[in-house]
């Protein structure tokens, strides 16, 4: 059984979004034609708290995209963004959610990033995604939408460690900094992933 992890695709990562990715928008109806092709569909969703410490405005005198010291893990800091109940947090009225089943909000303590479907930055809570996929018999995952640097790849990389045959879907993802991908795709590939075209 092969699931579909719709990743992120949320207005404030969408052109003219807080944290847009250069040409987001691209990968919605490509997912949207694949999605029919699985056994299950699920989503995950970027849904911060006002004032999350991922968000330089939480840390004054910090410029954006700095990574600093969180709690002991590296913390990029990013532009408020899918701050819960906002228009900017909501899925893309142009994403098809028909076959989607579930979806996995993620980043929702204040104090610890979640990049992952899985698990946080620190792996000290999961989503339930795992848990979900298991109880459906899933054993394979493919992983698109956005960014392809940040969400994607730490949604791929925990899907590998817990077991799954998991690929990235090259044509349904786009990168936040392209060159960053491109090593992080080879981790990927060195752990046993697999990218499926471009
Ligand atoms: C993401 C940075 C911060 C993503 C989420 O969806 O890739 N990136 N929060
Ligand atoms: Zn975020």
């Amino acid at each position: 059984m092969h699931a579909l992890i719709i990743v992120d695709i949320q207005y404030d990562f969408l052109p003219g979004g807080a944290l847009a990715v250069a040409d987001g928008d691209t990968v919605i109806p490509i997912i949207n034609a694949i999605q029919g092709g699985y056994d299950l569909v699920v989503a995950t969703q970027d849904w911060h708290p006002a004032g999350h410490r991922s968000f330089a405005s939480a840390h004054p005198g910090s410029r954006l995209f700095e990574t600093i010291d969180l709690d002991g893990l590296e913390q990029v800091l990013w532009p408020d963004h899918c701050v819960q109940g906002t228009a900017g947090a909501r899925l893309s009225d142009h994403l098809d959610t028909q076959h989607i089943e579930a979806i996995f909000r993620k980043g929702t303590d204040p104090d610890i990033d979640s990049y992952s479907g899985f698990f946080d930055n620190g792996r000290r809570k999961r989503t339930g995604l795992a848990g979900y996929l298991h109880n459906r018999g899933i054993t394979a995952v493919s992983v698109c939408g956005l960014a392809a640097d940040y969400c994607v790849y730490f949604t791929a990389m925990d899907s590998l460690q817990l077991g799954f045959e998991t690929r990235i879907l090259e044509d349904a993802v786009q990168a936040i900094d392209a060159s960053a991908y491109a090593e992080k795709r080879m981790t990927f590939v060195s752990q046993g992933g697999q990218l499926v075209g471009r």
